[in-house]
């Protein structure tokens, strides 16, 4: 019997930092040194530097970026990280700039980063919107990103999710994650914040498609937007998705998804929003649950970088690439089954020992 080598996976030489006092670490360069040093005095100009240097693909950028990441993750984690979603035109970027100068007057510091795969299509979900939050882009305590322009919505998270780590150690203290309704990007931004907003129209329509697609199994709360158009048929709403939510087993014993109603463009319900935020962190605080959630969000996505990892090691292995076409073309037509054909390719790759 022929002994099946394991594939060798690349191997991680980052070494375990030598922390100093003041949480940095010596293994960076002077240079990135400095960009950690003014990422943690809040300097927007490092800051945004640092999101650069975590967005390029270069190697070289992404070995700098891990390190530089590593030495500012203990000053990470002490925001209240936001989601907030919804159908385009549904006034996501109306209400991040209306709420988020209610943030600023309350005297946090906001964070707002996108996550939008199609952005390298369209040009940029936020950069084209920032122009609608005008007011905020302009207030020294609010930093603005957009999306990261390149690759797939894996990618783009993943980024976005490292870029919301800097503005934390940045002295962000409330990062607003907006993702356009398409797709899995809901699932994927509700997988990195502590309480995921869906924003909603007053009819019908909308929120039968958001219960089809699974959405509101994610929301922690629900907002019906341009209540000032009809608040007649905003409050109708209001009560469909409250008997709607009814239904459904809430995530949390402690918490059952609340629906509001507000008018971003009247700035109309923005402090209970807000309130609502708060009451939701004080609830679950002190059961556990806020930290729980943290945690299970970190461990899936480990496990989503290792499938990630492995499928592309997978897939550029020369013996899986050689053997892909032939296979393909086998399961396609029937001749073999799928299942046969993943087993095939695994020994091909000797990926692992290709017995379960
Ligand atoms: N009447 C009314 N219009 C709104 C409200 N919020 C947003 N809009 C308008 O709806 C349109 C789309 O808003 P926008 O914020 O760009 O939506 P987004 O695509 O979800 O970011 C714009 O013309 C806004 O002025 C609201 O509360 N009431
Ligand atoms: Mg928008």
């Amino acid at each position: 019997m022929i002994q099946q080598k394991a594939f060798q996976l690349p191997i991680m030489t980052d070494s375990v930092p030598d922390v100093l006092p003041d949480g940095l670490t010596l293994g960076l360069p002077p240079a990135d040194r400095a960009l950690a040093e003014g990422v943690l005095a809040g300097q927007r100009r490092a800051l945004a530097k640092s999101i650069t240097l975590i967005e390029s693909t270069r190697p070289d950028h992404q070995a700098r970026a891990r390190a530089l990441l590593d030495a500012l993750l203990p000053h990470t984690g002490k925001a209240m990280r936001l989601g907030i979603s919804g159908s385009p035109g549904v006034g996501k970027s109306t209400f991040i700039e209306a709420l988020g100068n209610l943030i600023l007057d309350r005297g946090h510091r906001l964070a707002v980063l996108a996550v939008d795969p199609s952005s390298s299509l369209t040009g940029g979900s936020i950069l084209g919107d920032k122009t609608r939050m005008e007011t905020l882009a302009q207030r020294e305590e609010a930093f603005i990103r957009p999306s990261p322009s390149a690759g797939s919505l894996g990618g783009v998270a993943e980024k976005t999710r490292e870029a919301m780590l800097l503005c934390e150690a940045a002295g962000f203290d409330v990062i607003l994650v907006e993702t356009v309704g398409v797709g899995q990007s809901e699932t994927t931004v509700a997988g990195m914040v502590d309480l995921f907003a869906l924003l909603q129209l007053p009819n019908a329509g909308d929120d039968l498609q958001a219960i089809k697609k699974g959405i509101v199994e994610i929301a922690d709360l629900v907002a019906i937007n341009k209540a000032d158009i009809d608040p007649r048929a905003a409050m109708a709403t209001r009560a469909q998705w409250n008997n709607a939510l009814h239904f459904l087993r809430p995530a949390s014993p402690n918490w059952t998804p609340p629906v509001l109603t507000l008018s971003a463009f009247k700035k109309e319900g923005l402090a209970e929003f807000w309130e609502t935020v708060e009451r939701y962190r004080n609830t679950l605080t002190p059961t556990g649950e806020f930290k729980e959630k943290r945690r299970r969000q970190a461990v899936d996505w480990m496990w989503q970088l290792i499938h990630a990892h492995l499928n592309q090691c997978f897939q550029r292995h020369p013996a899986v690439k050689d053997a892909l076409p032939g296979v393909t073309q086998k399961v396609a037509s029937g001749t073999i089954t799928p299942a046969a054909a993943a087993t095939a390719l695994f020994a091909a790759a000797r990926f692992f020992n290709s017995e379960p």
